[in-house]
């Protein structure tokens, strides 16, 4: 099968035909229909966070079960399916708390599936996985609790968006945050997983949402998703801007999801007393984050965010639902349609911020 394969931090990934070797016990065979490029694979690409090399990255995929290995009971093939880049194990502590996000598995895989190997090979040489899905490949070997069954009716190149960034982005608002109707919302980073914490701030009925980018176009698409106002950062600075917009105070829920320590803080600054700072941004490893111990003093809370909080198996049909019900954009979302050979391409467009969202999409 042809996979993109990234060898080196820093260089473009390589188009290879690789073997994908068969699923084991509790694993399952799965042929990609799309793949969402998202900035979390770019940070490995640019070498923000360590990974084993070389490897098959791409987290956000959707496809159609193909063959099931010993003891799958959960799919069958034929069966359409939405790739959790959490393979929950269903028995630790997280998993069985509901809160399968962290399920403990996810922390003890380095490149390889739960069995501690791996079923990629480019001739002899092992090639890891990346989120125990690797899905800018034609095929992927993944373990059962990594699926999440879907309709056959919801097109499977916009379900793969609800792999990471529509779960991440709604469940921040909904799930993590939880934001309650008639609260005032700032959204710093308008990318893939923002424009999804402004319409999950929306759907949660929210009365302000004010977005902020350095990109026009990201502004433009942030009013599409719901945004009531917007603040173009090169022009103003966010957080005064944000406190003149919210009569001074600053607002209930603020989100950085653009992975800098400086928009970190920014989001903390931006909220109210009592108010609630969310961290989606992945920021670069090692960096440190400077707060004003006096902020955290007035009732605020600063958060973490993995997966929107999302326990995947209930809420990505939920969110499906919202899609069929039209209460949920995803066609809007996908900006650009790529092949597998122009992977490079658009990484070089998510990087100079000219998509929403850009998906690759397998025959
Ligand atoms: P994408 O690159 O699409 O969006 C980032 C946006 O930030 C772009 O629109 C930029 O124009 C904008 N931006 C850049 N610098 C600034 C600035 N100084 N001020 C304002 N706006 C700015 O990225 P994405 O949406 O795919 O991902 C965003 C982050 O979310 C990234 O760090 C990714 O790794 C992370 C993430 C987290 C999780 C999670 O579970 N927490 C899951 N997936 C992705
Ligand atoms: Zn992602």
């Amino acid at each position: 099968m042809k996979a993109a394969v990234l060898y080196e931090v820093g260089q473009p990934l390589t188009i290879e035909d690789l073997t994908l070797l068969p699923a084991k016990e509790g694993e399952v065979r799965v042929r990609y229909v799309a793949s969402g490029v998202c900035h979390s694979d770019l940070h490995y690409i640019k070498g923000d966070r360590p990974y084993p090399k070389p490897v098959v990255l791409g987290h956000e995929g959707a496809g159609i079960v193909e063959e099931v290995g010993p003891g799958v009971s959960y799919a069958k093939p034929g069966d359409h399916v939405i790739l959790s880049f959490v393979p929950a194990c269903g028995r630790c502590t997280y998993c069985v708390e509901g809160r399968p996000n962290m399920c403990s598995v996810r922390y003890s895989l380095n490149g390889n599936l739960p069995d501690g190997s791996t079923r990629l090979r480019k001739g002899t040489q092992e090639i890891k996985h990346f989120a125990c899905m690797s899905s800018f490949a034609e095929y992927g070997v993944v373990p059962e609790g990594s699926l999440v069954k879907v309709p056959d009716h919801i097109p499977l190149d916009k379900a793969a968006l609800v792999g990471c960034c529509v779960t991440t982005g709604v469940g921040a608002a909904l799930w993590t945050a939880k934001v309650e109707p008639g609260s005032s919302v700032v959204v710093i980073g308008c990318g893939g997983v923002g424009l999804n914490v402004i319409q999950g701030a929306a759907l949660a009925g929210a009365e302000q949402i004010i977005a902020v980018d350095v990109r026009p176009n990201k502004l433009d698409y942030a009013k599409q998703f719901g945004a009531t106002m917007t603040i173009n950062a090169r022009d103003a600075d966010p957080v005064e801007a944000v406190r003149e917009l919210t009569g001074g105070e600053g607002a209930d829920y603020a989100f950085e999801v653009i992975g800098l320590t400086q928009t970190a803080q920014q989001a903390l600054l931006c909220t109210r007393r009592g108010g609630k700072a969310v961290i989606v941004g992945v920021i670069r490893h090692g960096e440190q984050l400077t707060i004003d111990p006096d902020f955290l003093h007035q009732d605020r809370v600063l958060m973490g965010c993995t997966y929107g909080s999302a326990n995947m198996r209930a809420a990505m049909p939920k969110l499906v639902d919202l899609y069929l019900a039209k209460k949920l954009k995803l066609d809007e979302l996908v900006s650009r349609t790529y092949r597998l050979d122009e992977i490079n391409t658009a990484f070089d467009a998510l990087e100079q911020g000219e998509v929403a969202r850009s998906i690759i999409r397998y025959n």
